[in-house]
């Protein structure tokens, strides 16, 4: 159906949710959804009242990668991955706010790695993460290669991809490729706690921190030293920096709005 919602929206004060949603298929990407997502992440990105995106899966999965079913599978792999994963990965890596994939079930494929792009991984402790691309005779793509060895270090990328095996999400925490697992009643509500917390917060400050590490694991230290520098300059010259030292010093609650 063209106007199916594959990607519910709803708001909470500043938060925003993205569901995706084809519960059946375990939310996995067709070229429909991707039609409604990326629209739906640049609405997120341009609405000055959205300070901290979460993003979740309906039913019992967050996202199966892409849908195998997909008609365009197998045409031109390299083409999706250029015309789609990549440009998603990067949406996600660009966000002006805080990006929470909040992972209520399995995430498999460019799923897995889509939730692994996001600044915070909170998941379920049923959830599980699987880089299913070994099973199919692909590679990791949405970010995995990039990802992964950063997140957790080379030897327990390559056995992730090239066994393809289910990560449990408490073992995901507990190697460091996600912030926080918690029980599987507790996640809408520790995400929302989450998620409000960090729309409180300096968020432009928080999306260039997001920024200068990602940028600093790419060059030396002395640079990252100077990018540090150019980029304090900057966020020294907004107003939640001011906001943020005056009511430091008049020992009150700040209240930041930039953006
Ligand atoms: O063009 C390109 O391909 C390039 C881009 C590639 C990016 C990628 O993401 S490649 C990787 C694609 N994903 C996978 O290979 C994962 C495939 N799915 C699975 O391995 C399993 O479904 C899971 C391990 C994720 C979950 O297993 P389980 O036993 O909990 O559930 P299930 O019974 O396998 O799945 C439930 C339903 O979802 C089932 O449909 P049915 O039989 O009830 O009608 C299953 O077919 C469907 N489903 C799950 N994943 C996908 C899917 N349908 C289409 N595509 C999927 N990826």
């Amino acid at each position: 159906m063209a106007d199916e919602s594959l990607v519910l929206t709803a708001n909470n004060g500043s938060v925003r949710t993205l569901t995706l949603n084809r519960p059946a298929s375990l939310n996995s990407f067709t070229s429909a959804m991707h039609r409604q997502l990326r629209p739906a992440l640049e609405a997120a990105a341009d609405d000055e009242s959205v300070r901290c995106l979460v993003i979740t899966g309906a039913g019992r999965g967050f996202c199966a990668g892409q849908d195998l079913n997909d008609p365009e599978v197998g045409s031109n792999v390299g083409q999706v991955v250029e015309r789609v994963y990549k440009p998603l990965a990067l949406r996600i890596a660009s966000m002006p706010i805080p990006v929470i994939a909040s992972v209520n079930g399995v995430a498999a494929g460019a799923g897995a790695n889509f939730a692994l792009g996001c600044d915070l991984v909170i998941a379920a402790r049923s959830a599980s993460f699987i880089q299913a691309f070994s099973k199919i005779g692909l590679i990791p793509d949405c970010g995995g290669t990039w990802l992964l060895p950063r997140l957790v270090g080379r030897a327990r990328a390559i056995g992730l991809a090239m066994t393809g095996d289910k990560l449990p999400a408490e073992e995901a925490e507990r190697i460091g490729l996600i912030w926080r697992c918690v029980d599987d009643a507790a996640l809408a509500d520790q995400t929302m706690v989450l998620a409000q917390h960090l729309a409180a917060m300096p968020v432009k400050a928080l999306a260039a921190t997001r920024r200068v590490i990602d940028e600093a694991m790419k060059i030396d230290y002395a640079d990252a030293l100077s990018l540090e520098a150019r980029v304090q300059n900057d966020m020294g010259a907004q107003a939640d920096f001011r906001e943020g030292v005056a009511a430091f010093l008049a020992k009150r609650g700040a209240k930041f709005n930039d953006r």
